[in-house]
């Protein structure tokens, strides 16, 4: 299979060559937000901070943070650069509640977006030859049109489907041999068990790549989906106030994602202390748009965990990567004071083989005390009459559970089918505790 690079002159330079990039660009941008946002300008003036201080790199450091906070505070366009007619775009955050955090973006801007998805695409070894079906939500959601723009970038055929109706999914993928598979995972993992279930012919399905972002999953999540659809599954990130998808993605060896060093300077930090860490140190990843117009943002807090790799790829790109997301800073739950990720707990119950790949938390507070109820499908409706084996299998995951995690989990193993299936971003942990 030919493996392109899209832009190999950004994609494969030299780490002098990004650096020297970046810098120019770096000083430009916060020039430019001092000059144009309000916002800004009133930050560095508390701080007597001057745009001329950024002369090097490092200097970044000395940038105030942006936080989620700054975005509602400006809601809906406060912290826009540019006046509204040069606004051609609006998108925004995927939450259900509230307020969305919306972003604008230019012409110029929606034209770098669409070339860090086309290397995003490429990447992930999508070509002119393939049938994209895109089951990300069109709207406000960046996913749905920033992934269907790229795909236009690189020649594949689009399928702008949007999320939900699995059926009609099914069924234009069969007609339209479909050959690429837009999704989060969850909405895979759902997709794949209404196959199953139909007893869709294998063959009469054409998949050979998925393209997952929007929300994390594990390793074994990603192996089960792959191994149900029959395919190969890259992720790739982003995040609505940054663009959304096109900071960066995984190539087909799935060794970290890729990031658009040249749109984006990122930086990770101790979100406790707020202090810089080192490249291969994990904390909360911060990034700082190097050419956006419409919506530029300094050092902004994504609360997403994860680290850095600067070392050249086995394709061919030097681009400096990202690990996989470990969680947010926010989703951590504080157990009975031991620090736990869902993503974890996803990882136990993917281990298990008698239970199938849905599950929820649910945290509660009983006498003060924190409690947590993990609940997860069985897989062999048999089990229903042998109350027996139940009870051992669910003592044999709680069991794993403490070990793994050092956690005392109330396991529940439900019928098959009836845990709730998403058809866009997963919604599994149910926090109900009054004091988090
Ligand atoms: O989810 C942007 C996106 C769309 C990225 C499609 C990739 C593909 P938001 O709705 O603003 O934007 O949500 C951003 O989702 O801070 C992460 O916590 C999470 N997230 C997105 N991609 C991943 C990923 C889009 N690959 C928030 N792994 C981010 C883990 C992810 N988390």
């Amino acid at each position: 299979m030919e493996h392109r690079i899209w832009n190999p002159r950004w994609e494969c330079a030299s780490r002098d060559e990004k650096n020297d990039v970046q810098l120019a660009r770096l000083k430009r941008i916060v020039e430019y937000c001092y000059e144009r946002v309000p916002f800004y300008k009133k930050k560095f003036d508390e701080m007597g901070l001057r745009p001329e201080h950024i002369k090097t790199l490092k200097d970044v450091r000395l940038l105030p943070f942006t936080t989620a906070d700054d975005l509602k505070d400006n809601y809906p366009f406060g912290m826009f650069a540019v006046p509204k007619k040069e606004i051609v775009r609006i998108h925004g955050s995927s939450g259900t509640t509230g307020k969305p955090k919306i972003v604008g973006y230019t012409k110029n801007d929606l034209d770098n977006w669409t070339e860090c998805l086309a290397r995003v695409i490429t990447a992930a070894g999508v070509t002119s030859d393939d049938t994209t079906q895109i089951s990300f939500g069109y709207g406000l959601f960046t996913g749905g049109f920033g992934l269907h723009y790229g795909m236009e970038r690189v020649g594949a055929m689009v399928v702008p489907l949007s999320s939900g109706n699995t059926d009609r999914q099914i069924m234009l993928m069969q007609d339209f041999q479909s050959t690429v598979l837009v999704a989060t995972p969850s909405y895979a993992l759902y997709l794949a068990e209404a196959i199953e279930k139909k007893g869709v012919d294998k063959d009469s399905i054409k998949l050979r790549l998925a393209l997952f972002g929007g929300e994390g999953h594990t390793e074994e999540m990603r192996a089960k989906i792959e191994k149900s659809l029959g395919i190969l599954a890259t992720e790739n990130y982003g995040l609505s106030e940054i663009g959304g998808p096109g900071f960066s993605g995984e190539c087909f060896l799935k060794k970290g994602l890729h990031i658009a060093e040249d749109h984006f300077l990122p930086e990770i930090i101790d979100p406790d202390t707020l202090k810089p860490l080192e490249t291969g140190e994990k904390g909360e990843l911060v990034v700082t748009t190097l050419t956006k117009e419409g919506f530029p943002m300094l050092r902004y807090r994504t609360r997403d965990i994860t680290w850095l790799v600067d070392e050249p790829c086995g394709c061919g790109r030097t681009s400096m990567r990202m690990a996989k997301v470990q969680g947010r800073t926010d989703d951590m739950m504080v157990i009975r004071g031991v620090n736990v990720f869902p993503s974890q707990i996803e990882s136990v119950i993917m281990s298990v083989k008698e239970v199938e790949p849905f599950y929820e938390i649910i945290v509660t507070t009983e006498n003060y005390l924190d409690r947590i109820e993990v609940r997860t499908e069985f897989s062999d409706a048999s089990l229903l009459d042998d109350y027996n084996k139940l009870e051992k299998l669910q003592g044999k995951i709680r069991h794993k559970l403490k070990s793994v995690l050092n956690i005392d989990a109330k396991v529940t193993l439900v019928t098959p089918g009836t845990l709730p299936r998403f058809e866009g971003k997963g919604k599994r942990v149910i926090d109900k505790r009054t004091h988090k």
